[in-house]
């Protein structure tokens, strides 16, 4: 797993106030000194993010930050990214030095969380609080915060002993917090037989088959679903070949092609659909495909992109989607074009917003945006599921989802 990028990586985030030992804690966690400790305030400036195995529980990557009470002009810059943070993050642990919280301005320590709450409510982070430095603190008082907290976690980063009881009790939390991720595991039974139709064209890449139809592999693996994959011209050979097909995924190019070789008792998807439904939320991408119907002349569509370096798909947000969409809706739409880690603040300004794939970016963030976007009413949707529109195929590739599915990754198909 020493590969998994850090989009695969659950996000693990250490929160809290400065010198709370948010870097101290972080360090013992991963056992070894990546993050720099002092009792200097602020000595953390920037997020640092440390890939580790997190055994028995999968891949992790931790991200120490920036004390959210930092002051001045930098200051509130360092926190604002310590914030934009929170958009990736799948599980927080809000850091608070015992001592302080134990002492005559306790209350500043409980302000301060109160404050952040209502962010983690927003982007939906489950929290851990983690009251550290017990060491500094007198008996009856850490008795007195045990029993006020008694969720809460209580280490000092001074005893190793603690923290192995910490990572066991965090290994719970993220257990519990842990839905089922899979591409398609819940919509082919076990024992299935799923069809994957790669085209060998000019497009291909020479030698080998790319990440996305290497992951649908590896996810029937994991199923104990049978995968075979086949070329399109070979196709309507390996149908015959199978007594039972529960599904069909081909690559989107050649969606048109091959819907007309798949019986439609089979159903057929594309890579790119269950792609959007894994990196975020199929329900809202498809409601939002539904808002194109509603665009009108002088509508503003926002195309988001992650990558500023990825030329292949320049073409596709900036040329192709425009043009197709001028095309499909007959109407004289005004595009903007975003690309980089965030999205505009006024997302209220557009009438719809498509955004790229999210292979770099984990599925918490697409969430978080999805989330932005539907607090202000504003339709969003991807890549994938627009080209599906634009050319006619989004209906069949989305039936193999059903009603349920559309909103929770739940319901079988058969
Ligand atoms: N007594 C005691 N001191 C600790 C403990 N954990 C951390 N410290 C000390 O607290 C100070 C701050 O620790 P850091 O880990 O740098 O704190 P931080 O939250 O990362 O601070 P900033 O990066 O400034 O926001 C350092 O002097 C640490 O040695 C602990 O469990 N007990
Ligand atoms: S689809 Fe992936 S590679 Fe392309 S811009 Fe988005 S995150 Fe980057
Ligand atoms: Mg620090």
């Amino acid at each position: 797993m020493q590969g998994t990028p850090n989009a695969n990586r659950k996000h693990i985030v250490l929160l809290g106030r400065r010198n709370a030992g948010k870097s101290s804690l972080m360090n013992a966690i991963v056992g070894q000194d990546v993050s720099i400790v002092s009792d200097i305030k602020g000595t953390t400036t920037d997020p640092i993010t440390k890939p580790m195995e997190f055994l028995p529980f999968g891949p992790v990557v931790f991200v120490d930050t920036a004390g959210l009470d930092d002051e001045g002009s930098l200051g509130s810059l360092r926190v604002e990214r310590t914030m934009k943070v929170l958009e990736r993050t799948d599980f927080a642990l809000y850091v608070m030095d015992a001592g302080e919280a134990a002492g005559k301005n306790g209350q500043e320590e409980f302000d301060a969380l109160k404050t952040l709450e209502a962010s983690l409510k927003r982007f939906r982070i489950p929290y851990l609080l983690v009251f550290n430095k017990i060491d500094l603190v007198e008996g009856n008082a850490l008795l007195e915060l045990r029993s006020k907290y008694p969720e809460a976690a209580f280490v000092t980063t001074r005893e190793r002993s603690d923290i192995h009881q910490f990572k066991d009790l965090l290994l719970r939390h993220l257990s519990q917090d842990e839905s089922e991720e899979t591409l398609l595991g819940d919509l082919v039974p076990s024992g299935g037989t799923v069809v994957m139709v790669v085209p060998i064209d000019s497009e291909a890449p020479k030698g080998r088959i790319i990440l996305p139809q290497v992951q649908l592999i590896r996810d029937c693996l994991d199923h104990g679903i049978k995968s075979y994959v086949v070329r399109d011209t070979e196709l309507q050979e390996a149908l015959g070949d199978l007594r039972r097909v529960d599904l069909v995924v081909t690559d989107s190019q050649a969606f048109q092609r091959v819907s007309q070789l798949v019986p439609e008792s089979i159903p057929l998807t594309s890579f790119s659909i269950l792609f959007a439904r894994y990196k975020g939320d199929i329900g809202a991408f498809a409601r939002g495909a539904e808002a194109v119907a509603a665009l009108e002349d002088g509508s503003r569509v926002l195309i988001s992109e992650s990558c500023t370096h990825n030329h292949s798909h320049e073409d596709i947000g900036r040329v192709k989607i425009p043009k197709l969409l001028r095309r499909h809706t007959g109407k004289d739409l005004l595009f903007e074009f975003k690309t980089g880690h965030d999205l505009p603040r006024d997302l209220s300004a557009y009438d719809l917003v498509i955004h790229c794939g999210s292979c770099m970016l984990n599925r918490k963030t697409m969430e978080s945006r999805i989330a932005l976007c539907e607090e202000v009413e504003t339709p969003i949707t991807n890549y994938g599921v627009v080209l599906a529109l634009v050319t006619g195929i989004l209906e069949r590739s989305l039936a193999v989802f059903s009603q349920d599915a559309m909103h929770q990754k739940t319901e079988p198909i058969v």
